[in-house]
């Protein structure tokens, strides 16, 4: 397979201000012809062929200027067609035939549930017709669509319904038209059998737009928070942004089978019915989290993606990084702030950080690509908004608006690179972000190390950082990074001090602030405080202000301090973490040298003052006593112990369980009794409630302790909403057989008819920590329910294990590697992106101990020997292994 290069780049021969689209519908050959005005640039020598993509498509005819065009002139090459001899402006006429239903791949146009649908991003446009298929050339689009209407009610395409009728065939034409040029990728049909929920909207300057969600009929109920977070969206962006929506329908289509969570077609998006279904029953606080912000980020999009789109896909985290920066804020200011910035680390952490230290490791703007489906990563999508909210500390939010303003002033209507968006916020502050942009090219996390000295006599205090960036894959040497590091300085009672640098007059206006953020530009930076008389407790990194692994020397006590004082809450949140690494870091070296594990009560003291300081937002509280997960505590280590990390967490879960069941049980009970009787509602303070009593359940019912075993089935039994039941089932999920047999027959029972449900049903399954998770997990692979060909279900059981059940996973036989290997191979003959997905578990090969190594190693090597591989897969793996 061929590497694409951003250095390879040149823009389009031919461009195409209009293409009149016309679509036959039938499961197994549409019939497609595309009627494209075609342009010459100026650029461009008169000699030059035309160069169309196309994948998998039957060709039935191509003419120019309405002249049939033969064989002779054109060639068909795998994925292109070149024609020779074109005039400088003409009409293209290319007539192809597809197969929808056969399109197991999900790009391109295919069915789900006998709906018709599409997904056209990346590179899924050229599976419907040949076409100039790059984010740079952007065309305006007129869609008819041909079906029976006694099959087909709801035809839908991009844009606002022009004509309507039925033809002498006795099928119904209906035609859209966008007036907004757009590139392929933002090219959507829809046709079938939907409900409609609709809602008007008004936007801030007048102009009415009708809010339309279409989902299948028996799903009509669970539409309404989907709605409602549109508006906020809507709302939101005119307030935050200044930018209002700019087409008269706003639609959104739900389907079942779809490779990820949604997709921002201009005015017709295209979503995972995971991201827009829910009903307290069925969904829990965290599906209606994700739908709020899910919805939110496609809507967001049309600004910053679709109004202004990429130049090629190098350039994917302009709209991507951007977007998720944008939908972080606006969730951010409708949930707890802090609980939301936590969110966002968690992910980061879990997810990116390993990235970023493994094979597959790129910079924010990859500069060389194999398959581009493989970089929706974790690095170009969050890093890339940790890389925006950066800037954005860095001068400050008036001058961040200020660049934005200009951006979209300047941009509207074009395809443009991250140079370009960097330079608009340089050009309206009048600013050199030229070392800021290191950030877009230079892969890898930066380790930050800090130094203190305090000196009574001087009175200053002293902070000394040190920054590094290994190496990643072609990048042996780096240069340093702008490191914004917000800091604070703790005095003794608690409170912060202000903070005058040395060399600041002590009337300066910055000297009495309590916070100031510090920029590192050079490998070794140190600032000196004045008027410091005693050691004071730094407070680093606040917000987490950097994507970066800062490594403090703080003592436990200071951490513990921290934990109870820090006056900035994802600080307090974040000393809770890094204490907890500690402690659970000793406890494997304990567990490795054979010493009895041992729980320090100082832990445990701290522990049990923030679960009992009710002075606390209890979804604080929840998120402060949530031990970090095992990939981020994978990611600590430089040789992953699978074993240690198990036994250990298990270990200080029950313990604070044990030890603190009590002060457990109270908490529980008082949150259960506060919210009894309540009707679901999704708010901050009740999502925080339920997250704190579900936690407290967890350590109640810690494999080996009782005492939350008979809360958790009465939980899992009379809740009214998903999320307390899953609640209690995730730790009868964690008992023997007998005691969680029942409650999953029991739940796939009541649950068997609402897909999204029984994907939880798989999920918990997957990753419930049991000796025999494997068997399990085959004999959940012949359920009737397991199917291959739905994305969400091989996540929910295949993806799911395989992330997030080490125990199981890693099983020392190897038989787990084996497994999904397995998977992979036969996924990748119907749906290689997310067979490609699945290689993630097997990037972090090297890190683990020889025998694991060997094992996950011969399981690529095998993926690697098959015939056929698709490019998804081939770039993963021999990545991997190289
Ligand atoms: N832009 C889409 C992702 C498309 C993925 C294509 N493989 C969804 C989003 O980020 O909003
Ligand atoms: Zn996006």
């Amino acid at each position: 397979p061929k590497t694409i290069l951003l250095s390879e780049y040149t823009p389009p021969a031919y461009l195409v201000p209009s293409i009149d689209l016309e679509f036959r519908l039938d499961p197994h050959a549409t019939r497609v012809t595309a009627v494209s005005r075609m342009e010459r640039t100026a650029d461009t020598p008169a000699d030059a062929p035309l160069v169309l993509n196309g994948a998998g498509l039957k060709l039935v005819s191509v003419a120019i200027d309405g002249a049939p065009v033969g064989p002779d002139r054109w060639l068909q090459e795998e994925e292109r067609l070149v024609i020779r001899k074109v005039p400088a402006a003409f009409e293209l006429t290319v007539v192809t035939e597809i197969d929808p239903a056969g399109n197991t791949a999900l790009e391109g146009l295919y069915l789900s549930n006998g709906i018709f649908c599409t997904q056209c991003e990346a590179e899924g446009f050229r599976k419907i017709t040949y076409f100039p298929d790059r984010p740079d050339v952007m065309a305006r689009y007129r869609t008819t669509i041909i079906g029976d209407p006694a099959v087909l009610p709801v035809m839908l395409s991009n844009g606002n319904p022009v004509a309507d009728e039925i033809g002498e065939d006795g099928l119904r034409h209906i035609t859209w038209e966008d007036p907004f040029p757009k590139p392929s990728y933002l090219f959507a049909l829809v046709a079938g059998d939907l409900a409609l929920c609709e809602s008007p909207f008004t936007t801030m300057s007048g102009r009415d737009v009708s809010l339309r969600l279409y989902v299948e009929p028996r799903n009509a109920d669970k539409c309404e928070h989907a709605m409602a977070s549109l508006k906020k969206a809507m709302v939101w962006d005119e307030q935050a942004y200044g930018r209002e929506y700019d087409l008269d329908i706003y639609m959104i289509v739900a389907v079942d089978d779809f490779n990820m969570g949604a997709m921002e077609n201009k005015g017709l998006n295209v979503f995972n019915s995971k991201y827009i279904l829910a009903r307290p029953d069925t969904a829990t606080d965290s599906d209606y989290g994700g739908i709020e912000a899910v919805v939110a980020h496609e809507y967001f999009h049309n600004w910053t993606g679709n109004r202004i789109t990429c130049r090629d896909w190098f350039q994917l985290s302009l709209k991507e990084g951007l977007t998720v920066f944008r939908e972080q804020q606006f969730v951010a200011d409708h949930q707890s702030a802090a609980v939301s910035r936590i969110h966002d680390v968690r992910v980061l952490r879990a997810a990116q950080f390993p990235e970023d230290a493994g094979p597959t490791a790129h910079p924010v703007r990859p500069d060389s690509y194999i398959e581009i489906s493989n970089f929706y990563t974790s690095t170009v999508y969050n890093k890339g908004a940790e890389v925006i909210r950066m800037l954005h500390t860095l001068i400050g939010p008036e001058a961040f608006a200020r660049g934005m303003d200009l951006y979209f002033e300047r941009h509207d209507g074009q395809a443009v690179t991250c140079e370009d968006f960097v330079r608009a916020h340089a050009d309206a502050n009048e600013l050199d972000l030229g070392d800021f942009f290191r950030w877009y090219v230079q892969a890898g996390t930066p380790e930050v190390s800090v130094e203190t000295r305090h000196d009574p006599e001087s009175r200053s205090f002293e902070l000394t950082f040190t920054q590094t960036l290994k190496p990643t894959p072609g990048q042996p040497v780096k240069k340093p990074m702008v490191i914004p590091v917000r800091t604070a300085l703790i005095g003794a009672d608690g409170a912060p001090l202000a903070l005058r640098l040395a060399n600041e007059a002590a009337d300066a206006p910055e000297a009495d602030q309590t916070e100031r953020v510090l920029v590192l530009e050079d490998r070794v930076t140190r600032f000196t405080f004045a008027d410091v008389a005693e050691r004071p407790v730094p407070s680093l990194l606040r917000g987490f202000s950097a994507p970066v692994k800062l490594e403090t020397r703080a003592e436990d006590a200071d951490l513990a301090f921290l934990m109870g004082h820090d006056d900035d809450a994802f600080n307090r949140w974040e000393a809770a973490q890094t204490y907890a690494i500690r402690v659970i870091h000793r406890l494997i070296a304990d567990a490795a040298a054979g010493r009895p594990l041992v729980l320090p009560a100082d832990f445990r003291d701290a522990f049990a003052r923030t679960i009992g300081d009710d002075s606390l937002d209890p979804a604080l509280i929840a998120e402060a006593l949530t031990l970090p997960g095992e990939s981020y505590l994978a990611e600590t280590m430089t040789r992953i112990d699978v074993e240690g990390i198990t036994a250990a967490r298990q270990f200080v879960r029950r313990e604070i369980g044990r030890s603190l069941e009590g002060l457990l049980l109270e908490v529980f009970d008082r949150l259960a009794a506060e919210d009894a009787g309540k009707p679901y509602s999704f708010d901050p303070a009740s999502v925080g409630r339920r997250s704190l009593a579900n936690l407290c359940l967890a350590y109640l019912g810690a494999p080996g302790g009782t005492a939350g075993l008979e809360r958790a089935r009465r939980r899992f039994e009379t809740a009214d909403n998903m999320t307390d039941a899953l609640g209690g089932l995730l730790v009868l999920a964690d008992q023997e057989d007998a005691l969680s047999q029942p409650a999953f027959d029991a739940f796939y029972a009541r649950w068997k008819d609402e897909p999204l449900v029984v994907d939880k049903w798989f999920m918990v399954q997957a990753t419930a920590s049991r000796a025999n998770a494997l068997d399990h997990v085959l004999k959940l692979m012949e359920h009737p329910a397991f199917s291959m060909r739905n994305p969400n279900r091989v996540r929910s059981l295949i993806g799911a294990f395989a992330a997030s059940n080490p125990r199981g996973f890693h099983e020392a036989s190897g038989r787990g590697y084996d497994f999904l290997a397995d998977q992979i191979i036969t996924l990748d003959a119907s749906n290689p992106q997310i067979a490609a997905r699945l290689v993630g578990p097997f990037k972090r090969w090297r890190r683990y101990d020889d025998q694991r190594q060997a094992l996950m190693r011969q399981a690529l090597e095998r993926i690697a020997a098959r015939q056929g591989l698709s490019r998804d897969v081939y770039e993963m793996v021999s990545k991997s292994l190289a």
